[in-house]
């Protein structure tokens, strides 16, 4: 019951984590489309990558910081780029590097779960036409064999194409992304590609890595109709999210990420209601939109596959702000849980203070701040927080 002295409890097997993405956080990923996208005149993009947080160098630290807040799960992405510099040319350094970081996860009590595709495509394959082309689905599913290959008997987990909606539109309808194009029917093509590539990794994945359950990571939106919205608003979210969690049937999991809400008048987005707080992200601050994102993507999906919240998370620099969203979002994961979803789990975004895309460094969605130029890292009171949530396996215990 709400309130309870012991606070409301999680299920038992529930895990509990923080997720990073390669591009974001090692530094040095000289070799993929958005390195060279952030070095373009006009991309709109607003910092380099660089250094990013050293966690190439630094994937222990990470760790011992992941396992000294007792969180069983680390979400982390192997960099294609890195294991695949060339076509065809694989790197045993690198799968041997992310073999090392799983191996060292699993020795300190972490789960590693693997995303293949975080946002990066190596620069060979652009040159080819990358995701506007078949040819992207087809390399995809060779570089997954390969990668569940090395790390079929030491991952937890594995995602394949992370958020393969906002890979589209915000690279060929918003532009602002790489290869940062305006063209609405080349990001629905690029779309059903991403789709494929996601059908051709789970087969790979299960083939090279037998048992490791396997599922999509999708980026979903509380859609919510203003006045006389309702028919746009179906429109928008099919292109946007079903035909995507069309691409799931069968899989093990779908990896729920939900940050915000929109509203969806006539014309489309309608704009922020008077009054509502609105994030560094340019998007508001609306916990409550998790909980209708799992109960949307249980009941569309014929409550047919168990869901894993493998995204959450704020951009701020007001921590309490941080505390304040991931208990709402969390109190509406329980209530979901009451209902009869399938919720396996829980994956703040993010473990680092890391490199936000075309934002740069600037919004803040760690739990741990990382120094700029010493790369030391800081846990902040959310991280004390959330792992004395996850050591209760409840809420306001
Ligand atoms: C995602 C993005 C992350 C972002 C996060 C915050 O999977 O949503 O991949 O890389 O950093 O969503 O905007």
């Amino acid at each position: 019951m709400a309130g309870s002295a012991k606070g409301r409890r999680f299920p038992e097997a529930f895990t509990w984590g923080t997720a990073t993405a390669a591009h974001q956080i090692e530094g040095g990923n000289t070799n993929n489309d958005w390195w060279a996208f952030e070095h373009t005149p006009g991309s709109g993009c607003t910092d380099s990558s660089g250094d990013a947080c050293d966690s190439w160098e630094r994937w222990e630290e990470d760790a011992d910081l992941v396992a000294g807040l007792g969180l069983d799960t680390y979400r982390f992405s192997v960099e294609w780029s890195r294991i695949e510099p060339a076509e065809g040319e694989i790197s045993r350094a690198a799968l041997a590097h992310y073999r090392r970081q799983c191996l060292g996860l699993r020795r300190r009590g972490v789960d590693p779960v693997v995303t293949f595709h975080h946002f990066t495509t190596p620069l060979w394959l652009t040159a080819l036409g990358g995701w506007e082309t078949g040819a992207a689905v087809e390399r995809f599913g060779r570089f997954c064999a390969v990668v569940a290959e090395e790390l079929g008997d030491v991952m937890t987990r594995a995602c394949t194409v992370n958020e393969p909606n906002i890979v589209a539109t915000m690279g060929w309808h918003a532009g602002m992304f790489p290869p940062g194009k305006t063209d609405v029917d080349l990001s629905r093509r690029v779309a059903a590609h991403l789709a494929e590539g996601h059908r051709a990794a789970v087969e790979a994945i299960r083939a090279g890595a037998p048992g490791v359950p396997v599922g999509l990571t999708l980026s979903m939106t509380d859609y919510q109709a203003a006045p006389g919205g309702e028919e746009k608003l179906e429109s928008i979210r099919h292109h946007a999210e079903d035909v995507f969690l069309d691409a799931t049937g069968g899989d093990d999991f779908i990896g729920v990420q939900v940050y915000t809400r929109m509203l969806i008048g006539p014309d489309g987005w309608a704009g922020y209601e008077d009054g509502v707080p609105v994030l560094d992200m340019g998007y508001e601050f609306y916990p409550a939109s998790l909980a209708n994102c799992l109960r949307r993507a249980w009941e569309y999906t014929g409550r047919s596959t168990p869901l894993l919240v493998t995204e959450n998370g704020i951009g701020t620099t007001d921590d309490e702000q941080r505390i304040d969203y991931v208990r709402q979002a969390l109190s509406g994961v329980l209530d979901v849980i009451d209902e009869g979803v399938h919720v396996g789990g829980y994956t703040y975004w993010s473990l680092l203070d890391n490199f936000e895309w075309a934002l740069g460094y600037r919004p803040r969605f760690g739990i741990v701040a990382v120094d700029r130029a010493t790369f030391a890292r800081t846990p902040k009171p959310s991280a004390s927080w959330l792992a004395s949530v996850a050591a209760a396996n409840a809420l306001d215990a």
